[in-house]
């Protein structure tokens, strides 16, 4: 394992919480993340508008881009895994947590199980996501859409959730 190439495909995770230190949240995950993975780019941090259940607190959101040994399902268990560490209790679907580890891209790959969805189901419609990833990733292709982060961003309805940049960088 230790002698395998770590893939060069481009992988992106996207990070978010709503409860607690939310900055001390994406810190601590990036610590962890890093005991599996080279963080090669991320993005600044985002104040976002909860979606789907807007009955919450507003989150902070922020991309990564990864370098890792991991294959997609290993990187999923190995993200669900530092969650919990993190002190993320299963609440409702949409509902607030100390944080979110969620695999946007890995490279082109598609990938469709009960487990694991690649690309992210819902990160073409979502600009807590697609903003800070056209940060790092503006010109990468979604491999479903064959459109770039960039003109999927480029695309999000005006009406959309508010997002904005966070002053207080971690
Ligand atoms: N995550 C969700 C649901 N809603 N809203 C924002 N602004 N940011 C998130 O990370 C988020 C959300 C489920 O994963
Ligand atoms: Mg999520
Ligand atoms: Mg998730």
């Amino acid at each position: 394992m230790l002698n395998t190439p770590a893939n060069v495909e481009g992988v992106f995770v996207s990070l978010g919480g709503n409860v607690g230190d939310r900055a001390r949240y994406l810190n601590r995950a990036l610590r962890k993340l890093r005991r599996y993975a080279r963080i090669k780019q991320r993005s600044l941090l985002y104040e976002t508008e909860p979606v789907c259940y807007t009955n919450q607190g507003w989150f902070l959101n922020m991309a990564v881009e990864i370098e890792t040994h991991l294959s997609p399902h290993a990187l999923l268990v190995a993200l669900k895994a530092t969650e919990k560490l993190l002190g993320r209790e299963q609440t409702a679907r949409y509902g607030p947590r100390t944080i979110d580890l969620d695999i946007l891209l890995y490279g082109t790959r598609v990938i469709q199980t009960r487990l694991l969805s690649i690309p992210h189901q819902k990160m073409s419609d979502r600009a807590f996501v697609l903003i800070p990833l056209a940060e790092i990733a503006p010109g990468v292709s979604h491999p479903k859409l064959n459109k770039t982060i960039l003109e999927l961003m480029r695309a999000l309805p005006a009406n959309h959730e508010i997002v904005r940049l966070y002053e207080h960088h971690i």
